[in-house]
């Protein structure tokens, strides 16, 4: 039995928590209270992860952290999602590291301070992030102009990553990602019918909010 540490609000959670779902192996979530500042916690962050972050699995003794490790550890193990050659688990490994790097992090941020920031985000900081937000959402729009999935014809791992905030309400961004890019909208689509696919508010705990911003 897995134990994620996770909240509802983490699409970096709803990464490893889509895809043991999708895999099909049994796990238990540990909420986190982070909207309270648990991970800002020194007795948490020496317990947890010294890194303040979630998502933390715990596989028995072994406690692993960052959603691409997680992933990468999960398609091992289960021998599912992970991709069909050497070549195909590089793209996979760039994928994930684009991702962490610029595709979910500018949008979680971006997301996180609309919604859930402790104050009125700053318009000039938001003017800083949006076209780097939309860059990155540029890049994979068109990676998906003529394939099906981030890497090869199959799902694997860099889906789950990169789909992690996309099934989140549009008012907690302030993004319509169905105006701008129709090629994601359909790579979400073909997600969604992954088995174990369900919405983040309704396979995380914690209770949903409204965006504060
Ligand atoms: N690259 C990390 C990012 C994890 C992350 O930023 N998690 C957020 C919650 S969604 C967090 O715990 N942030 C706390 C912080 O940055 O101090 C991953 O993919 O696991």
């Amino acid at each position: 039995m897995y134990r994620l540490h996770c909240f509802s609000q983490s699409g970096n959670c709803f990464k490893v928590a889509f895809a043991l779902r999708a895999m099909g192996a049994p796990w238990e979530s540990v909420f986190v209270d982070f909207m309270r500042g648990i991970t800002r916690d020194p007795a948490w962050r020496a317990e947890a992860n010294e890194m303040g972050e979630v998502p933390v699995l715990d596989d028995g003794a072994r406690r692993l952290t960052q959603s691409g490790v997680i992933l990468q550890y999960l398609a091992r193990q289960h021998g599912r999602f992970g991709a069909a050659s050497e070549d195909d688990a590089l793209q996979v490994q760039r994928w994930l590291f684009f991702d962490n790097h610029k595709f979910t992090s500018y949008f979680a941020t971006y997301r996180f301070m609309k919604a859930f920031g402790p104050q009125a985000p700053d318009p000039a900081v938001m003017a800083w992030l949006r076209p780097r937000v939309e860059a990155a959402f540029g890049i994979v729009e068109r990676h998906l102009t003529d394939r099906p999935y981030i890497v090869g014809d199959a799902p694997t791992i860099a889906d789950f990553s990169m789909c992690g905030y996309l099934f989140y309400p549009k008012e907690e961004s302030g993004i319509d990602i169905a105006a701008g890019y129709p090629h994601i909208v359909s790579w979400l689509d073909r997600l969604r019918r992954i088995d174990g696919w369900g919405s983040p508010y309704e396979v995380l705990p914690g209770a949903q909010l409204p965006p504060r911003w």
